[in-house]
């Protein structure tokens, strides 16, 4: 009698243990699952954000822009990417040509004009700064009678 009592606590206690790991399992399936889950919902966040920013009407705009040479398409694309609003903005060096995308609900077209101007270039549309221009290195001191759009 005593001895069989025994032996059921003994397996009551091995009950235990097993119940223990079994929840102790779980808990850290539960946190695996947890933290992948909240990955995967980071992940659906930013490819949300993407989709809606394709969603978003961008306009692409091509005008002419002066310039001469690798450090004209970069000040010209820099000013033209330092409008809010740009999503790309590509000068052609051979064209006197640019590219630009943007959302026109945060810019126009004239925005774009005005800043590539500033920066000392002459658009089709506002002739560049002169005091920006005085301020071009030598190699970039264009032409004001280059044709644009070539
Ligand atoms: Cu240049």
């Amino acid at each position: 009698m005593n001895f069989s009592k025994k032996n059921h606590e003994h397996k009551n206690k091995n009950a235990n243990n097993v119940s223990k790991k079994v929840i102790l399992s779980v808990a850290v399936i539960a946190a695996v699952v947890f933290t992948s889950c909240k990955n995967e919902t980071k992940k659906e966040t930013e490819t949300t954000t993407t989709e809606v920013s394709k969603d978003i009407a961008m306009t692409d705009l091509s005008f002419g822009v002066r310039g001469n040479c690798g450090m004209c398409k970069n000040t010209i694309e820099k000013a033209a990417n330092g409008v809010e609003g740009v999503s790309k903005a590509t000068w052609d060096v051979d064209k006197k040509k640019i590219d630009v995308s943007f959302d026109d609900t945060k810019t126009d077209a004239m925005a774009i004009h005005n800043a590539i101007a500033a920066s000392g270039y002459d658009t089709e549309k506002v002739a560049g700064s002169e005091e920006a221009y005085e301020g071009l290195p030598g190699c970039c001191k264009y032409d004001h009678e280059m044709a644009m759009n070539q």
